[in-house]
C-alpha cells in the first residue's frame, strides 16, 4: 500500500476504506479552540475510572467535543505508538492497549494540551504527584490508566487517527464567559 493511500485511511474502526478523517485546521486549533486527545486505557475502563476522569476535565472547564467507547485494533495502536516501535516494551504496550475497550475523548480549551498533561501526571505513576490521575489511581508504568497528547502537533495527529470528522461536535458553550474573561 502506498503512503498516499495509507494517509487517507481511517484506522479507528479497522475498516479498509477511504473516509473523511478529522480535519486538521491549523488556525482553528489555537487559543480557546486548542484540542487534545485523551484516552482512558483498558485498565482505566476495567477499574471504573471513566466517570472520574471525565469529571476532572469537565470541572476544570474544558469542553468535551468527542467521546467513544471502542476496541482499538492493533493496527491503530501500532500507528498511534509508531514512535515507540523500537522500544523493548512496545509489544507489551500494544497487547495491553488492545486487551479491552478504551474510552477515546477529545477536549477543547485554552492550553488544553499542556494542562491535560499536568492533570495526567508523569508517565511513571511513581513520579506523579497526588492530585494527578496517575498520582491518584495507578502504580506501574505499564498500567498507567490514561493517555494524553504531548504537544499540539501530536494532538492533531492523534485526533485525526482516532476520530472521523463527523464524530467531533462543535457546540455552543453557554458558560464559557464564566471560564474565560
Ligand atoms: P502515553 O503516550 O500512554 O500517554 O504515555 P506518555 O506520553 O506519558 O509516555 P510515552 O509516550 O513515553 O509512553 C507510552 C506508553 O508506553 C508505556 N511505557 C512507557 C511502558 O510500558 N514502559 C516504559 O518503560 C515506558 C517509558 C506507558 C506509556
Amino acid at each position: 500500500m502506498g503512503p498516499k493511500r495509507r494517509s487517507q485511511r481511517n484506522l479507528c474502526d479497522g475498516e479498509d476504506v477511504v473516509v473523511k478523517r478529522a480535519r486538521i485546521e491549523e488556525s482553528g486549533w489555537t487559543g480557546v479552540n486548542e484540542r487534545t486527545f485523551i484516552a482512558v486505557k483498558p485498565d482505566g475502563v476495567q477499574r471504573r475510572l471513566v466517570g472520574e476522569i471525565v469529571r476532572r476535565f469537565e470541572r476544570k472547564g474544558f469542553k468535551l467535543v468527542g467521546l467513544k467507547l471502542m476496541q482499538a485494533s492493533e493496527e491503530l495502536l501500532r500507528e498511534h505508538y509508531s514512535e515507540l516501535r523500537s522500544k523493548p516494551f512496545f509489544r507489551g504496550l500494544i497487547a495491553y492497549m488492545s486487551s479491552g475497550p478504551i474510552v477515546a475523548t477529545v477536549w477543547q480549551g485554552l492550553d488544553v494540551v499542556k494542562t491535560a498533561r499536568k492533570m495526567l501526571g508523569e508517565t511513571n505513576p511513581a513520579d506523579s504527584l497526588p492530585g494527578t490521575v496517575r498520582g491518584d489511581y495507578c502504580v506501574e508504568v505499564g498500567r498507567n490508566v490514561i493517555h494524553g497528547s504531548d504537544s499540539v502537533v501530536s494532538a492533531q495527529r492523534e485526533i485525526s487517527l482516532w476520530f472521523r470528522q463527523n464524530e467531533l461536535q462543535s457546540w455552543e458553550d453557554n458558560c464559557s464567559h464564566w471560564i474565560y474573561n
